[in-house]
């Protein structure tokens, strides 16, 4: 029987509460990266979190992604991003994704999961929800799955809009076998 266990964050720096110490001129928050296509930034702000003082706000935004990779083991995950996009521009066509990639221990990707991807404009002017739960093997064409790379891709903001991101976390039980609960 599932037993529901009430579980925080794997990932570090979820609610991107501590500010970049690096340089990452990509992604203003510690502990996150970014790839990004043409232009835009994934600038920490305290402006308008969902939780704590902090979130990530984007503007003149192409492509790209924010990500972190985490030690996880075998069993079941759960990756959640909150979003907000304003509803100061009319014409919004972008949208939003989560892929989880299952890295070995060296970094190279096993295997991989992908979202549906969730159009802006049906959220507009509240915190939406995008997530995704999935089964970790224990191993991929033999080799061990130590890792998990975890990204959201924000994709369309050449229109204009404002976005904000907040707790993008990664939840795994104790027991990995158990589902792991979100508060
Ligand atoms: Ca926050």
């Amino acid at each position: 029987m599932l037993r529901a266990i009430k579980n925080e964050p794997i990932n570090l720096n979820s609610s991107f509460e501590e500010p970049d110490t690096t340089g990452n001129e990509l992604v203003t928050a510690e502990h996150w990266d970014a790839k990004i296509s043409r232009y835009g930034k994934f600038g920490r702000k305290e402006e308008k979190p969902h939780t704590g003082d902090a979130s990530i706000y984007l503007h003149e935004f192409w492509s790209g992604n924010i990500n972190q990779t985490v030690d996880v083991k075998p069993g079941l995950i759960i990756a959640q991003l909150k979003y907000y996009v304003t509803t100061v521009v009319t014409k919004l066509l972008g949208t939003v994704w989560l892929d989880l990639e299952y890295l070995d221990k060296d970094g190279n990707v096993l295997s991989s999961i992908r979202t549906a991807q969730q159009p802006f404009v049906n959220s507009l002017g509240r915190w939406e929800t995008i997530g995704v739960m999935d089964q970790i093997p224990a191993r991929v064409g033999g080799e061990p799955v130590t890792q998990v790379r975890m990204s959201a891709t924000i994709n369309g903001f050449q229109e204009g809009g404002i976005m904000y991101l907040d707790d993008f976390g990664l939840f795994q039980a104790d027991d990995a076998f158990n589902v792991p609960f979100i508060k």
